[in-house]
């Protein structure tokens, strides 16, 4: 296909019609997706399924349930589930795709050891973990305790998380162990941290289709949360949709509003309209007096704000603030969702907030219809946020709080000596701890960081400095595996038993449908197993399967705003469809039986995590661009998702052949047309993209969705992050992905630069 494509989908309960258009031509190809194995076609006979069981999608966070048709145990075929409060009877491609991506012809089946000739070769588990061990000791021996770290992922299952976080830092000695959560989510941990006492995006779904209001901050939702997509267009109340986004997305086309602002001008835009909004009396002082804390200094520092001024900064015209100002006055019920246009950037944490506060002093929080709501990304990048024991002790607490340490101690029946008493270092600090020499050893888990994380040559030489890698993957081809010393087969979605958190905090189940192939065994059996041969079996001796570690962590969110003691066990979730946290057996908010009405939201009674039970206004002065476009690098590069059919790296959606086929294969730049004219660049033809650290070749996309000076890369492909610039909000250590300076030129005219 040209990889000048524009995608449309529409989604059914029927099925999933996608096509898609050349910008230069009519429709070009049409495709209806029918339940299948492979998406297509019927089933044949021998495959009629004889059983279905339900589980949640491995991809997004949206947390869609799919009924999977199993014929002798086995799955052949899926289809969206019509009674589950999340996705209504809907999928996106990728979730109809979840199974035949399973099916690959290089997924891991045994662990594979580099030799002295440097060739990963297949060796046993036993001669693995062994070498696992040695290898991981011999550096701890030599260099200190703290001289191995892990990375891991928000696409595993929470009780796998759990069990990581604890036998790396409470069993193998670790202090350093972070996830790919930082990329993604960091900055709204943050946020609502410093906001609210507590992270704890406050929404339920079905405030999609409550609202009058929807605002989207950095949210292309059509692309990256199609069924989330869905729900807003379910909204019967003809809702006004405000999209903030520099580019006009798929999201901004359908928006009745889109401000174009100019990249990382939102800080500014969004005091613009608080600087509006109270100018113009059009706040509620009654919420803000009863329910919050530093009105009156951030009232002072936005009246600097003054909408001509940031109508310089934003590119975006008075008219049009006030526009918005107005709609958000005139709003019963007012939505603000934001995810990775905000989240990426070096002042996000601020940003986020500056967000909260237009929700805040307009009492839009705790109702149906309203919110100050994050979007998440992978399938339990909220487990993570959670249990993972990475940023956070366990269920929320702090690592350094000795009581905290204490509670979690006596509820694992362990020495709380064992439990470090700071926090782990952050993904960055951990690979420039490579650079320092602190950290010799790494074990990345459910990640591709030699293709996912900022500036990637720079990332590659310090990979290559460690004394041991260890990569644990379901693939054994991945840009990070190749540069391992020791690869870990793992079981995937489909593979194992587990539990998953949604964006709107829903914890959903996954199950084993499938054998893995060869060896690979799921990545909780992997980490028992690593347990035991180093030596720390007996403190897992009871962590003997998911639901099992379930139970130990209801018991330690006990008395914590995500407390879920009132969940039975993996039953009662299957049996509501899902069930939201918190849900403690205290708590006489149970969820109504019947499964579509089995949904809340947080803050209804205006009570916020802090000591004084009031969320607070957090705001800060806009920062500089690091790098922003000059005269040798006159663009400036976002980068994102592309389609709904590409997931990240594309590991898991490369192997799907009709996912394949709705998603270009090609490296591609979006540019405008009127640069195109400038740099004599003509759609499809081949244009060298340069930053300070790397170049890439890609095929030329020309197209007015960018703005002049912009361009747009998407994420999916190896070369992307060559020209990222590793920058970094300062309270969440977020990567700002989406700003740094590039030159665009026809490869024919290169070599005049
Ligand atoms: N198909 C698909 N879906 C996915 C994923 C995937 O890989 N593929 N990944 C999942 C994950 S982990 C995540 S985190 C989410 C991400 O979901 P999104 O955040 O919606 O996706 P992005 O494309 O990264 O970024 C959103 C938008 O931010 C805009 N943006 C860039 N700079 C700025 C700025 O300065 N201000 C504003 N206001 N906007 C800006 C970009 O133009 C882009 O359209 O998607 C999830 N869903
Ligand atoms: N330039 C740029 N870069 C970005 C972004 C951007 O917007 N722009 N977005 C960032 C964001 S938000 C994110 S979330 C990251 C994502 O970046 P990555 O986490 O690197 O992306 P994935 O391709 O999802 O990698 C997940 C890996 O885990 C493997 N895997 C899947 N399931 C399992 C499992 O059950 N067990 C194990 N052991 N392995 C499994 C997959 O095969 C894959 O190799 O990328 C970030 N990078
Ligand atoms: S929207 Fe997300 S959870 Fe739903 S089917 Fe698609 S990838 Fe899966
Ligand atoms: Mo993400």
């Amino acid at each position: 296909m040209s990889t000048n494509s524009r995608e449309q989908s529409s989604l059914s309960r029927r099925g999933t019609t996608i096509s898609w258009r050349a910008t230069d031509g009519p429709l070009t190809q049409e495709l209806v997706l029918k339940p299948g194995k492979f998406g297509l076609g019927q089933v044949p006979a021998a495959l009629q399924p004889d059983a279905m069981t339900q589980m949640v999608c491995g991809f997004c966070s949206t947390g869609c349930s799919l009924n999977i048709h199993l014929r002798c145990g086995k799955a052949v075929n899926l289809t969206p589930s019509v009674d589950y409060p999340v996705n209504l009877g809907m999928a996106c491609p990728k979730g109809w795709e979840a199974l035949s991506v399973l099916d690959s012809a290089d997924r891991g089946t045994t662990p594979l050891l580099r030799d002295g000739r440097g060739k990963l070769r297949p060796v046993g588990w036993h001669e693995a973990m062994e070498t696992f061990c040695r290898r991981f000791q011999k550096i701890q021996a030599l260099h200190g305790m703290e001289s191995i770290a892990f990375l891991s992922t928000g696409q595993i299952t929470t009780e796998e998380m759990a069990l990581l976080g604890a036998l790396t830092k409470f069993g193998m000695g670790m202090v350093d162990g972070d996830g790919n959560t930082r990329q993604c989510m960091a900055t709204s941990v943050v946020a609502y941290k410093q906001a609210f006492g507590f992270d704890a995006p406050p929404y339920t779904y079905q405030d999609f289709e409550e609202s009058d209001v929807i605002v989207l901050v950095g949210s292309n939702l059509c692309i990256a949360h199609p069924i989330m997509w869905q729900r807003v267009l379910n909204n019967p109340h003809g809702p006004e949709i405000i999209v903030v986004d520099p580019r006009r997305t798929e999201t901004a086309m359908a928006a009745t509003q889109h401000l174009a602002l100019r990249p990382k001008s939102d800080l500014a835009l969004l005091y613009g309209l608080a600087n509006i909004l109270i100018r113009e009396d059009w706040i509620d002082r009654q919420y803000i007096e009863s329910h919050t804390s530093g009105f009156n200094e951030f009232r002072g520092h936005v009246a600097e704000f003054a909408p001509d001024h940031v109508a310089s900064v934003s590119g975006v015209d008075v008219k049009q603030l006030y526009k918005v100002a107005t709609t958000i006055h005139e709003g019963r019920r007012v939505s603000f969702w934001w995810t990775m246009g905000v989240n990426q950037s070096y002042e996000g944490v601020r940003t986020a907030q500056a967000i909260i506060n237009l929700a805040l002093m307009t009492g839009n929080i705790g109702r149906p219809g309203t919110g100050a709501n994050s979007i998440t990304g992978q399938c339990n990048a909220m487990g993570s946020r959670l249990f993972s024991n990475t940023t956070n002790l366990l269920g929320g607490r702090d690592f350094a709080n000795a009581k905290d340490r204490r509670n979690v101690a006596d509820i694992l029946s362990i020495d709380a000596s064992c439990i470090p008493d700071r926090p782990s270092w952050s993904y960055n600090e951990i690979i420039e701890g490579i650079l320092r020499d602190k950290i010799k050893g790494l074990w990345i888990i459910g990640t591709n960081t030699a293709h996912s994380w900022i500036n990637q040559n720079t990332c590659h030489d310090i990979l290559d400095r460690l004394d041991f890698l260890v990569v644990q993957d379901m693939y054994s081809t991945t840009e990070t595996v190749r540069r391992a010393d020791l690869f870990l087969p793992a079981a995937g979605w489909g593979e194992k038993d587990g539990t998953f958190i949604n964006s709107e905090r829903r914890i959903g189940l996954i199950k084993k449908i499938a054998q893995a192939p060869g060896q690979a065994l799921a990545d909780f059996s992997i980490f028992r197993l690593i347990a035991e041969h180093w030596g720390c079996g007996k403190m897992f001796a009871d962590w003997s399967d998911p639901e099992a570690v379930f139970q130990k962590l209801k018991q330690i969110s006990r008395g914590q705003p995500c407390d879920i003691t009132g969940i039975r066990d993996y039953q009662m979730i299957e049996a509501r469809g899902g069930i939201q946290w918190p849900f403690a057996e205290t708590d006489h908010h149970t969820p109504r039986e019947g499964n579509l009405e089995n949904h809340r939201r947080l803050f209804e009674d205006g009570q916020f995590f802090h000591a004084d039970g009031r969320a607070k206004f957090l705001f800060e002065l806009p920062r500089e661009m690091p790098e922003s476009p000059n005269s040798h690098y006159p663009y400036l590069l976002l980068t994102g998702r592309g389609t709904a059919a590409q997931w990240h790296t594309q590991t898991r959606t490369a192997k799907s052949a009709v996912l394949q086929q709705l998603g270009p294969r090609q490296i591609y730049v979006e540019i405008n047309p009127q640069d195109a004219r400038v740099e004599g660049i003509r759609s499809s033809q081949d244009v060298i993209v340069e930053s300070q650290r790397g170049r890439l070749r890609a095929k030329a996309f020309v197209t007015p969705t960018v703005q002049p000076g912009q361009v747009f890369i998407p994420m999916h492909y190896d070369a992307t992050n060559k020209l990222t610039l590793a920058h970094f909000d300062p309270y969440s250590k977020q990567p700002s992905y989406k700003d740094c300076a590039v030159r665009v030129r026809c490869v024919e005219s290169w070599d005049d630069v």
